[in-house]
């Protein structure tokens, strides 16, 4: 096979076969992609931006900054300290404001919902009822939608409360962390706000003390974490329903040669739900039959395709990097775009072909596409026009090629409360079995690979960090584009077990899980938080977050979404590895954010470039977890596990033993 846009130097080798077979075509040959854009330019990347120090704060500069160097502060004399946290301060509110807004659009469709203004309903109601009592919201004797609507109205006002009071989410962290965020002063409070007071706070001339920035920059990402983000995935799983354990398939492969093949790309699933709903109708079927094709397939690509793959079990065709590979197939009829994550370059790609790409929101139009306003309160309505755009393409499609062997039996939709069910069984859902497991040591620990693709890096990452991950016995968890790569991988299926080390395959065989859990969206990392609260409060694991033998990787972070996570996880108390971020130009800021955020929170950065050294780090982490925690000796182990039989009662481990995961020997 020729491997046209292999042996690129600035770019890593690319290594997934689906790709490599469609820029094989002929059809896909005068596809320029992010691959040969790399390649192309010629130049690498600006040694000051890459490393925090070029500082476009105000018009005084731009200053480029040597730390170390007086001549080389900034006119203004902010040092390289400065400029680097403010930078990577502003990364963390660009990304915080990215889930907000996110967020917002799905707390008023939720709001929109109970006042039956959408074609979607209240489902999971057992969860409405736990949030609303969070909330203080009266639950007795009152109907859902009321209670939806008091609930959507009270989440709404978080965004833009002007009082001093911490979120209400934050009531859900172990109170250890809680105490901890107090004691700091960084509990946030209305989201919007810690946005704005982290882009006043970067202004030139306000914050220039590190620290200080990095409390704002806490705060600012834990609006995000235990504020947006988790109100967007808990209210949206109330909307259409929590996500429950099913079979998928993921890859290019799913596209189908004699189906209307319209992708949903972006994050907002209010669009792809109603998507989904539409290309059900009988009017738009019957269109699609009378324009030759057998229906609609849809397909998710990067962050909605997960929300859609959670709830719905509808397929993944592609993660970030593998965009325009989609459209290289030149089987797509239309590509529906909304925000985040979609590059420029797809209008291009598709104009090699009969595609559209179909913008739908407001905030995020480009050149050369088409756009067909979303409106959420006539939703059926604009979906139905998407579609029937889609379909008056499939008859101008022409020479495509579909990779389709390429493509991945995969199981999803591990929410927290799955994990709950999954491992405690039905009649006793509870985090003990896992905390058991973990404290026997048949679980090392916990690891959550999530985050981006990046072309920079090869694409492989993800795969060899899970796959050391399992051999040495850690459970994987996954959001994100990095879920998408796994299951590419083929890591979420149960056989998988076969990869994992001796003790953990035990556990996946008994329980039928794959040792790598899909547990969502991006946004859906607050669901991890929430995991690892409970596992906090299951008890025998320590009293905070950053107790657990537990870690956290985006290896191949790209967007400014993934470092706003990698600072709420390290604030929550979880320690965190990237390959790379902006902050090497400056000594003490950088020293600060790889170590000395120990102190603060009990957790901090760390970074690794090689995927193999990730994984040993994280492993290393996680074994000086379980050392701190006393399970590591085999002497107190046995002694542990007597005390631990008697605290539980008896049957309590025969019971967990019958749900699958046997209790320790
Ligand atoms: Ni997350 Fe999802 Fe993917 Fe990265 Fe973009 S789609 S929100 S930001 S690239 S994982
Ligand atoms: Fe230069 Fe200071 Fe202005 Fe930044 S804020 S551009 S360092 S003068």
């Amino acid at each position: 096979m020729a491997v046209i846009r292999n042996g690129c130097e600035s770019c890593a080798d690319i290594t997934c076969k689906s790709t490599l077979e469609v820029l094989s075509q002929d059809i896909a040959k005068n596809v320029n992609t992010a691959y040969d854009r790399v390649r192309s330019r010629g130049m690498s990347a600006c040694l000051f931006g890459s490393s925090g120090t070029c500082c476009r704060n105000c018009n005084m500069g731009p200053c480029q900054i040597i730390d170390g160097v007086e001549e080389m502060i900034g006119i203004c004399g902010a040092t390289a300290d400065t400029v680097a946290a403010r930078n990577l301060a502003r990364i963390i509110a660009a990304g915080s404001a990215s889930h907000t807004d996110h967020a917002r659009e799905m707390v008023k469709g939720f709001i929109a919902t109970a006042k039956g203004q959408t074609a979607h309903k209240i489902q999971d109601v057992e969860k409405l009822h736990k949030l609303a009592t969070l909330f203080g919201i009266e639950i007795e004797d009152r109907d859902k939608n009321e209670i939806a609507l008091e609930l959507g109205e009270k989440a709404l006002a978080e965004f833009g409360s002007q009082d001093d009071e911490p979120i209400t989410m934050l009531k859900r962290a172990p109170a250890k962390r809680q105490a901890l965020w107090k004691k700091l002063g960084i509990e946030p409070r209305g989201i919007d706000r810690e946005v704005t007071e982290m882009m006043h706070r970067t202004h030139m001339g306000v914050d220039q003390e590190y620290h200080n920035l990095m409390l704002q920059g806490s705060r600012c990402a834990l609006s995000d974490g235990w504020g947006s983000s988790m109100l967007s995935t808990e209210l949206t799983d109330i909307m259409f329903g929590t996500p429950v354990p099913r079979r998928a398939i993921v890859d290019l492969g799913v596209l189908k040669s004699d189906m209307v093949n319209v992708t949903v790309h972006g994050h907002e699933p209010l669009l792809a739900e109603s998507l989904c709903i539409a290309a059900q109708e009988p009017d738009i079927l019957e269109l699609a039959k009378k324009a030759g094709a057998k229906g609609i397939n849809l397909a998710g690509v990067c962050c909605t395709g997960n929300e859609i793959l959670m709830r719905r079990g509808i397929p993944v065709a592609a993660g970030f990097i593998q965009q325009e590979m989609a459209l290289a197939t030149g089987a797509i009829e239309a590509m529906v775009v909304d925000v985040q994550c979609v590059m420029q370059s797809v209008a291009q790609v598709a104009k090699n072909f009969h595609t559209d790409i179909i913008t739908t929101n407001y905030r995020a139009k480009m050149p050369d596409a088409v756009h067909i306003q979303f409106e959420e309160h006539d939703a059926m309505n604009s979906a139905k026009a998407i579609l029937t755009k889609a379909i008056g393409n499939y008859k101008k499609r022409g020479k495509f090629f579909i990779p389709e062997k390429t493509k991945s039996d995969v199981v999803v939709g591990f929410s927290h409360e799955t994990i709950n069910y999954m491992l405690g069984g039905r009649f006793r859902a509870s985090y003990r079995p896992l905390n058991d497991n973990i404290i026997n040591g048949r679980i090392r620990g916990v690891g959550a690979i999530v985050g981006c693709d990046n072309y920079k890096y090869t694409d492989e990452s993800h795969e060899i960090i899970a796959r050391e991950l399992i051999k040495n016995n850690i459970l994987v968890l996954a959001t994100g584009c990095a879920a998408t790569s796994l299951g590419k991988a083929g890591l979420m299926r149960p056989e998988a077990a076969e990869f994992c080390g001796e003790s953990l395959r035990e556990v996946c065989e008994t329980v039928g899980m794959p040792p790598v859990l899909h547990m969502g969206s991006c946004v859906d990392n607050s669901r991890i938080l929430i995991a690892a609260t409970e596992m906090v409060r299951e008890g025998g694991l320590g009293d905070d977050i950053s107790d657990l033998p537990a870690i956290g990787t985006a290896p191949l972070y790209m967007s400014e979404k993934a470092v706003a996570i990698g600072q709420y996880f390290v604030a929550s108390g979880a320690q965190v590895v990237f390959q790379s971020l902006p902050i090497t130009g400056s000594k003490a800021f950088n020293q600060y954010m790889t170590d000395g955020m120990m102190e603060t929170y009990g957790a901090h950065w760390n970074i690794a470039e090689d995927p193999k050294e990730i994984a040993r780090i994280m492993i290393e982490k996680i074994e000086q977890k379980r050392d701190a925690l006393g399970i590591n000796k085999k002497a107190e182990r046995v002694l542990f596990d007597m005390e631990m039989r008697r605290d539980l009662g008896s049957g309590a481990l025969s019971d967990v033993g019958c749900h699958g995961v046997a209790g320790p020997r």
